[in-house]
């Protein structure tokens, strides 16, 4: 069986860690499997949001493999964490939008894979941590620049030099998480919500979340061009035009991806 599972339902994709047996942990195996189940998503023209998950219900990821990083020196890790960075990059380059959605353990790695999707969907169960510090290292796959960005640097040294774990309900106080929902039921929920993106203007989606990840680094008069720009594209598509011919006529839109 894969250690990375891909399912197509509609226009939703729903990309899961399988290696319940040992949390779904991070090894090279995990990495090579999540590069080409983003990249068979990204391609696939059907698909218009998605979803990455972890099986088995008692941990999203709970971080990298720590069993297969024992035996790395220096160089490896770097390799080991470059490779990360670069595959997990790939869900925020993406035209799709992808939620984590998450039960249970999301810890080390699996905290900082799942900071790389657009928004992070929780129960109030789930536990979140950055828990390097106990093994004698420090996050290795975005971590601690992901973590700062969302809950501000303060509380992400916090969480990153005490190892504490918080629960699902104190990660959405924190501003990591987006939405909580009852244990069990975070997959079918995050799906639901994918499935409601997927009825949206696909390129007003991509364009949506391409200017805002872009310009989250920008001065304002920067990031207004990005999106003056961005307006303009829009109003070029047969979709902006079909989105409000629909609303004047009283009718649903059929957005075409063009
Ligand atoms: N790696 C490997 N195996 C893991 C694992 C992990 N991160 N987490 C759990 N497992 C395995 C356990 O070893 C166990 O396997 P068996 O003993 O059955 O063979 C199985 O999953 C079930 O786990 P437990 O028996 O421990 O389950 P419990 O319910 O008792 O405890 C737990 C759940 C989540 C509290 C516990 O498993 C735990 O503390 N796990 C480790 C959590 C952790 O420390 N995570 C952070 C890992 S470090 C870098 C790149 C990346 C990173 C750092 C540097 N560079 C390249 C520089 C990231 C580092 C990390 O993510």
């Amino acid at each position: 069986m894969s250690v990375v599972l891909t399912t197509i339902s509609g226009p939703v994709a729903t990309v899961t860690v399988n290696r319940p047996e040992a949390l779904n942990a991070i090894n090279g195996a995990v990495l090579d499997g999540l590069e080409a189940a983003f990249a068979e998503v990204e391609a696939n023209p059907v698909v218009r949001a998605a979803v990455l998950t972890g099986a088995g219900g008692k941990a999203f990821v709970a971080g990298a493999d720590i069993k297969e990083m024992q035996a790395f020196g220096a160089e490896d890790a770097r390799a080991f964490s470059a490779r990360g960075h670069s595959v997990f990059a790939r869900m925020e380059s993406s035209r799709l939008v992808w939620i984590a959605a998450v039960e249970g353990f999301c810890l080390g790695g699996g905290c900082e894979l799942a900071m790389a999707a657009d928004w992070i969907n929780a129960s109030a169960k789930s536990r979140f941590g950055q828990p390097e510090v106990n093994l004698g290292l420090i996050p290795g796959f975005g971590g601690t620049i992901r973590l700062a960005r969302r809950v501000g640097q303060a509380k992400a040294i916090e969480l990153c030099v005490t190892a504490e774990m918080v629960r699902g309900d104190e990660a959405k106080a924190l501003g990591l998480v987006n939405n909580l929902y009852e244990p069990g039921t975070v997959l079918e929920a995050s799906q639901a919500q994918a499935q409601l993106i997927a009825g949206k203007g696909p390129l007003a989606v991509a364009n949506a979340k391409r200017v805002i990840r872009s310009g989250a680094d920008l001065p304002q008069e920067r990031g207004n061009a990005l999106e003056q720009q961005a307006f303009g594209i829009q109003f070029g598509t047969v979709d902006g035009k079909e989105g409000m011919v629909a609303f004047s006529a009283k009718r649903s839109a059929e957005f075409v991806g063009k």
